[in-house]
């Protein structure tokens, strides 16, 4: 029913974990980024942004929707999942899916180049990547004291800052600090549907001995 073309990489996961979570059927088109293959033309022609992910509905007339926060947006409404109808909780989850997409994603994507990718170190750039993520790490620790989600109900914040979160050791941020920001990923992490999502495709960051052709085949995506 949905066509999704994604990679092992934590915006691809976003959008496995949210199909897992819906039990929507799917069909994974792996791109190979270190390729490049996200640049092609056929792929252009349905993401014009040149990234993963993108979804095709065919049981919407083929309707192609790119960018990971529109995509699980269009997912919930497409199923009435994982977005409360109140008005104001609903806008609560996008706030924090907002938060997500404009903060934590590009931030400690930011941290991933300069810590881990770049042969050369700039320490002043290290720093200033990591201590966003850390401070954008200390509020949603202070929002989850006392919370089991970012809203009442799970929804697509967390998975979409869940995707992200779980990665931070990639990004050279130590969890420590924020016990309930730690409390929440291993509570996200025990869902069935997340461990499933995370796995589709598996993230080869994760398996030391394909971590560092991973870091070669990032480096040379970034460097084309
Ligand atoms: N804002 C976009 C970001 C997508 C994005 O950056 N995807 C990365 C993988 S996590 C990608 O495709 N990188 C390939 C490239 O930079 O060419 C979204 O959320 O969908």
């Amino acid at each position: 029913m949905i066509d999704l073309y994604t990679a092992a990489t934590p915006n691809g996961h976003k959008i496995s974990i949210a199909l897992e979570e819906m039990a929507l059927p799917y069909t994974v088109h792996q791109l190979s980024l270190s390729d490049n293959e996200q640049k092609e033309p056929w792929y252009l022609k349905l993401n014009p942004n040149g990234r993963i992910p993108t979804i095709v509905d065919r049981a919407n007339d083929d309707f192609v929707v790119f960018e990971s926060g529109a995509i699980l947006i269009y997912l919930a409404e497409k199923t009435g999942q994982l977005l409360p109808q109140d008005a104001k909780e609903r806008s609560r989850a996008l706030q924090w899916l907002m938060f997500q997409m404009g903060g934590i994603g590009p931030m400690m994507g930011q941290a991933n180049v300069w810590y881990r990718y770049w042969n050369e170190t700039y320490q002043p750039a290290i720093d200033r990547y990591q201590n966003e993520v850390k401070r954008l790490f200390g509020v949603m620790d202070g929002h989850l004291d006392g919370r089991e989600y970012l809203t009442d109900e799970l929804s697509i914040a967390d998975i979409a800052n869940w995707a992200w979160v779980r990665i931070h050791d990639w990004s050279g941020v130590d969890i420590e600090p924020f016990p309930h920001l730690a409390a929440w990923l291993e509570r996200l992490d025990a869902r069935p549907a997340f461990q499933k999502g995370i796995n589709t495709p598996a993230a080869e960051y994760e398996e030391d001995d394909k971590a560092n052709s991973f870091v070669k085949g990032a480096r040379n995506m970034l460097t084309k």
